[in-house]
């Protein structure tokens, strides 16, 4: 089992992180925002992989803190997990529809940290979470796991739909690139 821990306590957040990247998609979730919440549980639903998530933060102030820091202990649990990453497939892709929203979702697991986000129009909130809070997520994500990472909303109406799709996405794309598929380091240099 690939399982990965990352506790981290600043004076803006304490937040715990168990990832299990051979699970089943059980999600154990609890931070003060609840869009959020409901976007991580449809993440490891699709990318299985088992999530605990403990987060407390500072969300009198806004959501950023707490948004931010939890991408980076859910990004530092993943690349704890992967570890060396040998044998992983390292691409994976996922086009995602939710209802009239689309979102393509492609990461390479590349030990390049890279965020390439392309939104459509969003309303300013989702649920109570500011709309630039995914873009922080997602950069917070792929820095601290070091992965390539490219969130290309395609179209859509309902703000919900769009980003629950990208989550949907991120899952799915993500539980193909961790798989393990050979025994060598998918790379030719022979390092990620
Ligand atoms: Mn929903």
């Amino acid at each position: 089992m690939r399982q990965g821990r990352f506790e981290r306590k600043t004076k803006e957040t304490e937040i715990s992180v168990e990832v299990n990247l051979d699970g089943t998609g059980k999600a154990d979730i609890r931070s003060p925002i609840g869009f959020l919440n409901h976007m991580l549980e449809l993440f490891s639903f699709f990318s299985k992989v088992d999530l605990t998530l403990k987060a407390a933060g500072d969300v009198n102030v806004d959501f950023h803190h707490t948004v931010e820091d939890i991408g980076i202990c859910i990004g530092e649990a993943v690349a704890r997990a992967l570890s060396d990453k040998a044998g992983i497939h390292r691409f994976g892709h996922a086009v995602t529809p939710m209802d009239e929203a689309l979102s393509q979702v492609v990461i390479d697991i590349s030990g390049r940290p890279f965020l390439v986000y392309r939104p459509v129009s969003l309303p300013e909130k989702i649920g109570e979470m500011d709309s630039e809070l995914f873009e922080v997520f997602f950069q917070a994500f792929a820095f601290r796991s070091q992965l390539t990472l490219h969130v290309n909303m395609l179209y859509g109406d309902n703000g919900h739909h769009i980003i629950e799709s990208c989550f949907k996405g991120l899952g799915r794309a993500l539980r193909q690139s961790v798989k393990v598929i050979a025994n060598e380091i998918p790379s030719t240099k022979g390092v990620l």
